[in-house]
């Protein structure tokens, strides 16, 4: 690699952003000539893809032995001393950095696409450049490396403008000068560092603010890029200038570092009414819509880490809400703007790029309350009462100014959340939470104990018993909806959950709700009475708070009716 080009003393060069922030960039000089021949003479328009296709650095020969090469799980035998480093690395990233220190910086991957994918043609030079962006902070040395060397190593050179590192103010020694020194062989990369800790929307918007690609992508820091990953974003850009366009993010172990994801239907983005991204699979009338496999495939959010959008577009829809902070909010803020102001958001799935998802947060998200609260109130309108209901903390969150991001949705003319939920997200279910018939589900024998449900998996979550829990005020897990249709709604997440009870068994669990047009089926059908009793039809019985449990959780149990106290029940909003 470092043959490649001279190293070079980096030149620092000081520049202003805007009025709020700063970074200073690092230029890379080298010696090596820039392919920067788009469209030259006629005579050259005879399509050799092979040769266009050509990235920007070929990968070294493949060793089939090399510890995760192809994408293969990585299986050490390790000592206690390398077992204790392993840990310590876990520790500190929430990746495993000890196995992906092992793996090779310039490993292949495993085909994930349709195998249609393989079939599509692109008109290389008629193709819009992109820069890709990609913002860090206190990175591991290997997981950031892998991502420069698998974008340089997968995106042709006439389309790959450069590579754009911004430093969020990172406070770890290899990311200072032993990282400029290392990418300063290398074309088409350059860094630049924030001066202060901007949190990723600011650090991205100064990595874009020296873009000079047609087309901005933006990327996380742990990412691997699939063969062919570029051309179909920047072919629908070029087609549609107003599409933002995300890969498939396929997921890279955190512990292995297999790469896993499947050539199937890739899954789209929702969203809960607690403002948490959710994936889902590709609805019927999407699938309608489309022709082929190879079609893009329309969502109602996006995750937020891989996309490319048209520079020029970009920043017409109002770029980011600058004041984000940290992590969090931006990715369903921005995905609502893009539907609601007239563009379109879409996956392509012949874009495949693997990203590695932690064990959990490696930094502190406290900010994502406030985030998700400023894109609430800019863009949810009184929809944003659903979300306040299951999160009554975000209510009082300070959350800044946002009057400039509401000038601009009038600016730019942006439709309405509900049209929003109409057209683009007609599946997500949409309580009507009417006063007196939400919040914690108290009972009033046993005071102070709550209707409580604890999905032991985030992705799915039926099955569990429903329990009873001292009240805490937060909504969340004890929020509950009584329903116009006579249903006990657990609508914090989505797909909703709706408690069943049966003759058989005497306790609540939960199942998915009803889809919207469909009739309640029996065993989720309450009826909430005057006398505060909850009286399930099917089996006759009434919901009743129980101590003395099988398992000695307190529980909410099917019983015969009585006018016990421990059969009474009520909403209520607040502690
Ligand atoms: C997901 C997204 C992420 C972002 C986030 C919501 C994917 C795969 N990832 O979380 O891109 O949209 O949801 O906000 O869709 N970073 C900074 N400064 C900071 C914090 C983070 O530069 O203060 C960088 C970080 O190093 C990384 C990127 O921003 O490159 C995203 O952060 P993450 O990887 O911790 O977020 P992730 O993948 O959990
Ligand atoms: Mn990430």
């Amino acid at each position: 690699m470092a043959a490649c080009g001279r190293r070079n003393r980096p030149k620092l060069l000081f520049f202003f952003f805007g009025a709020s922030f700063v970074g200073y960039v690092i230029f890379f000089r080298h010696s090596s000539k820039e392919v920067t021949n788009r469209r030259e003479s006629p005579r050259e328009e005879v399509v050799d893809n092979e040769k266009l296709r050509r990235p920007v650095y070929e990968k070294p020969p493949l060793d089939l032995n090399a510890p995760g090469e192809l994408g293969r799980a990585v299986k050490l035998n390790l000592n206690e001393e390398e077992k204790r480093k392993e840990e310590e690395s876990l520790k500190k990233h929430q990746i495993n950095i000890y196995v992906s220190d092992k793996v090779s910086l310039h490993r292949r991957l495993p085909e994930k696409w349709n195998p249609l994918c393989r079939e599509l043609k692109y008109d290389y030079r008629s193709l819009p450049t992109t820069s890709v962006v990609i913002a860090f902070y206190n990175e591991a040395w290997s997981t950031l490396l892998r991502t420069v060397h698998s974008v340089l190593e997968t995106s042709p050179d006439i389309l790959l403008k450069e590579v754009v590192l911004v430093d969020d103010y990172s406070d770890r020694a290899h990311l200072k000068e032993p990282l400029e020194k290392y990418l300063s062989g290398f074309r088409k990369v350059r860094l630049i560092r924030a001066t202060k800790r901007e949190g990723l929307v600011r650090a991205r918007l100064l990595g874009a603010s020296i873009a000079t690609g047609d087309v901005l992508t933006f990327l996380d820091c742990h990412c691997e890029c699939h063969e062919g990953w570029l051309e179909p974003l920047l072919h629908r850009i070029k087609e549609e200038p107003t599409a933002v366009v995300c890969p498939v993010i396929d997921v890279i172990d955190w512990d292995t570092f297999q790469y896993l994801g499947n050539p199937g239907e890739p899954q789209i983005g929702g969203f809960d009414w607690r403002l948490v991204f959710t994936w889902h699979s590709v609805p019927d009338n999407e699938q309608k819509r489309r022709h082929s496999p190879t079609d893009v495939i329309r969502s109602p959010t996006m995750a937020g880490g891989l996309f490319s959008v048209n520079k020029n577009y970009f920043y017409y829809l109002g770029s980011y809400d600058t004041g984000m902070e940290v992590w969090g909010g931006e990715n369903l803020e921005f995905s609502f703007r893009i539907w609601q102001c007239g563009g379109s958001l879409e996956i392509h799935p012949c874009s495949h790029v693997g990203h590695v998802f932690p064990k959990k947060a490696p930094y502190s998200r406290s900010k994502a309350l406030a985030n998700s609260v400023r894109a609430a109130e800019v863009w949810m309108d009184d929809y944003k009462e659903i979300y306040y209901h299951r999160n009554p903390h975000a209510r009082l969150e300070a959350f800044g100014d946002v009057s400039e991001r509401l000038k601009l949705r009038e600016k730019l003319g942006c439709k309405n959340f509900q049209w929003y939920l109409d057209n683009v997200y007609p599946e997500i279910h949409v309580p009507h939470d009417r006063p007196g018939m939400f919040g914690m589900l108290k009972n009033r024998g046993k005071v102070n104990y709550c209707f409580d449900y604890n999905p032991a998996d985030e992705n799915t979550i039926v099955g569990q018993r429903v329990i009873l829990y001292p009240c805490h005020g937060m909504g969340q897990n004890q929020f509950f909806e009584y329903s116009v249709d006579g249903e006990i709604c657990y609508n914090t997440r989505e797909p909703a959950g709706c408690i069943v009870g049966d003759s058989v068994n005497t306790y609540l669990t939960m199942q998915l709700c009803k889809k919207r047009g469909q009739p309640v089926p029996m065993e989720q059908k309450f009826v909430f009475r005057k006398d505060g009793s909850l009286y399930h039809a099917l089996s006759q019985k009434c919901v009743q708070a129980m101590d003395r449990t099988d398992n000695g959780t307190p529980a909410p149990a099917l019983q015969p009716c009585s006018d016990s106290v421990y059969q009474q029940w009520f909403f209520e909003e607040r502690m």
